[in-house]
């Protein structure tokens, strides 16, 4: 018994923290042909892919980015979300030229210029409120990382309205600083999202999932709990 349990216990301080990966195109940024702007010098608006992670309090967006948001400031980072029935078939927390067609309820968006910051809004059914913002402590939702290549943000599940067990469609975009900078790269999608800054553009299809899982440290426990039953029944 003791010897299984030093296992379990190795087991469980060996466990890597599990990520959901999803990745997306590099260089997909539209780079004028044809008309339009020409993004393919942003680097930093490329998101080349993004790992969600959670706990039992708290949900982890990292973005991967091909160039340096430390370097060139002023990306703005933002997560639509349908994770209930109903929701903003037509816009977002922003007011960005931004939609989710199948009705988006939760909304985030972030900045990396002016000491970095991030918001929380959610649908109401008939407005888009604003329940988190860094500039108004306390509040849920933080950039937790920033790296060259990374930015993550970090809120509290239930500032998103999710438990676990929950599963939610989402997309995620990069912009410029212009309060109508459209989806310049979306997540979701592997050719250009839009072909100029003010471009209305909706999440594209299919929408990445997640779903809230049960913390990994409780697995594991759970998974050691298992093992001294099997022991047991010997
Ligand atoms: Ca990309
Ligand atoms: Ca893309």
């Amino acid at each position: 018994m003791k010897k299984l349990l030093v296992v379990g216990l190795l087991l469980v301080w060996a466990a890597p923290a599990s990520a959901d990966v999803y990745v997306d195109a590099v260089g997909d940024l539209h780079d004028g042909t044809g008309g339009g702007a020409d993004f393919s010098g942003f680097t930093h608006l490329d998101i080349a892919g993004m790992e969600v992670t959670n706990d039992l309090t708290n949900i982890n967006f990292k973005f991967d980015i091909v160039g340096d948001i430390l370097a060139t400031d002023w990306g703005k980072y933002m997560i639509i979300m349908d994770s209930i029935p109903g929701g903003d078939p037509v816009g977002n927390g922003w007011g960005r030229p931004i939609s989710m067609d199948s009705g988006a309820d939760y909304w985030v968006g972030s900045w990396v210029d002016s000491g970095d910051g991030a918001e929380t809004y959610h649908w109401d059914g008939g407005a888009w409120v604003l329940d988190n913002a860094t500039w108004s402590p306390p509040s849920d939702i933080s950039v937790s990382d920033k790296t060259q290549f990374t930015v993550t943000l970090t809120t509290t599940l239930s500032s998103l309205g999710l438990s676990v067990g929950d599963s939610f469609a989402f997309d995620a975009f990069s912009s410029g600083g212009g309060g109508g900078d459209g989806a310049v790269d979306s997540l979701n999608n592997a050719s250009p999202q839009i072909l100029d800054w003010g471009d209305q553009s909706s999440a594209a299809e299919p929408y990445s999932m997640y779903t809230v899982i049960p913390e990994p440290a409780s697995l594991a426990l759970l998974a050691l709990g298992g093992l001294a039953m099997l022991r047991r029944r010997r």
